[in-house]
């Protein structure tokens, strides 16, 4: 059995940190118990614990609303044989998470990953730029709480490397926008000094677009696997089927996603502001405070339109997104937050009344 500082150390290793263990004493939650959520299929996790990476399942008996997603920190507990897999207690409060909105109809959220300091939007410079599509990874990537940046990858294949950055750059507003070739180790490289020790990155964007790829490198062996895009539109073939989270040579932690086909917004209201920031500046000198910027008089925004300083493309992108977005409860709500606490609290209360949990 290792020791108690051991157990801290290599949980530490996976993004543990004090203010998690603060966390974990105020809710009176066991932190012999707690482990990560490194990966995730439709009804099977995988955690990693102290001892290293188990396979876990949701016992019958205490099903945790939230479901554990890949990065959620946990409480769980060995099964009753070596070989039967771990059961997950309960999922700690989350400090962020990133939502889109469920493909098909209605609308529904899904939480795609938990606890995300940074997202990198992948994108491949052998496609055909495409504005809309950043401001759409650029809005979800906002209003999770995370601090996006964009990856452009395949930089030996860029027809026009200049003009792509340069486009990208005018829709990115102030996030950072790096440049990367498999084939080019020192771009690797210089990505890799971009993290830090402990944190966790998650990869997003279309198939193809060389997430897998990426986290190979970066990972100084092949964790993920990868597959060649088709030959006329350069589509990806979605190899990556698991969102799993790897730890890299210099302690960051990347997640490895699969290609996504359509992003959908959920929630978007710091999201939208944020991936917006110049039509937000604008819509300050609007007459009406909820002025839609849909032809209502005083309207700085068709101003703008007017005098040529705003692209009606991107204004056509915002207007887009703020009508698929849903308004709800702000995430970043304290009064939100404070109701997931509770609910965790009264979670842990009836756990401790499990009488399998009792004899522990
Ligand atoms: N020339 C070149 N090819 C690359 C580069 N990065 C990735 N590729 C190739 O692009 C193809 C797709 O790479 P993957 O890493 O599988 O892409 P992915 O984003 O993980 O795709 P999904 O798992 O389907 O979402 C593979 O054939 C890679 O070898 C690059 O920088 N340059
Ligand atoms: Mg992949
Ligand atoms: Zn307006």
């Amino acid at each position: 059995m290792p020791s108690m500082r051991q157990e801290g150390r290599s949980l530490r290793e996976w993004g543990w940190d004090d203010r998690w263990a603060q966390q974990a004493l105020e809710l009176g939650a066991d932190s012999s118990k707690v482990a990560r959520v490194i990966g995730q299929d439709r009804a099977s996790w995988t955690v990693r614990t102290p001892s290293g990476p188990e396979s876990a399942r949701i016992p019958s008996a205490s099903y945790p609303d939230p479901l554990p997603v890949v990065g959620d920190w946990v409480l769980a507990e060995p099964g009753p044989m070596p070989t039967d897999p771990w059961s997950i207690l309960a999922v700690l409060p989350r400090r962020s998470w990133i939502s889109r909105g469920a493909a098909g109809t209605g609308k529904s959220e899904q939480i795609l990953a938990a606890n995300v300091d940074k997202v990198w939007i992948v994108h491949g410079l052998d496609l055909e730029f495409n504005a809309r599509r950043l401001e759409r990874y650029l809005a979800v990537a906002w209003d999770s709480g995370t601090s996006p940046e964009i990856i452009l990858t395949k930089s030996d294949l860029a027809d026009d490397l200049d003009a792509w950055v340069s486009q990208a750059e005018a829709v990115s507003v102030g996030v950072p926008v790096r440049i990367v070739s498999a084939r080019n180790g020192a771009s690797v490289e210089a990505l890799r000094d971009t993290l830090t020790a402990g944190s966790t990155v998650s990869l997003l964007g279309p198939s193809g677009v060389g997430k897998s790829t990426l986290v190979n490198l970066l990972s100084e062996m092949t964790v993920a696997g990868t597959g060649e895009v088709r030959s006329g539109d350069r589509k990806g073939r979605h190899v990556t089927t698991r969102r799993h989270l790897y730890r890299i040579p210099g302690g960051a932690l990347l997640l490895d996603t699969p290609g996504i086909r359509e992003l959908r917004v959920w929630l978007l209201d710091d999201g939208l502001s944020r991936a917006f920031p110049d039509i937000e500046e604008l819509a300050q000198g609007c007459r009406f405070r909820d002025c839609r910027h849909e032809g209502e008089p005083g309207c700085a925004v068709q101003e703008a339109l007017e005098a040529g300083t705003l692209d009606p493309e991107r204004l056509g992108g915002y207007q887009k997104l703020r009508a698929e977005a849903a308004y709800e409860t702000r995430k970043t709500d304290p009064r939100a937050r404070a109701a997931a606490v509770s609910e965790w609290k009264t979670a842990m209360k009836t756990l401790k009344q499990h009488p399998k949990y009792k004899n522990r």
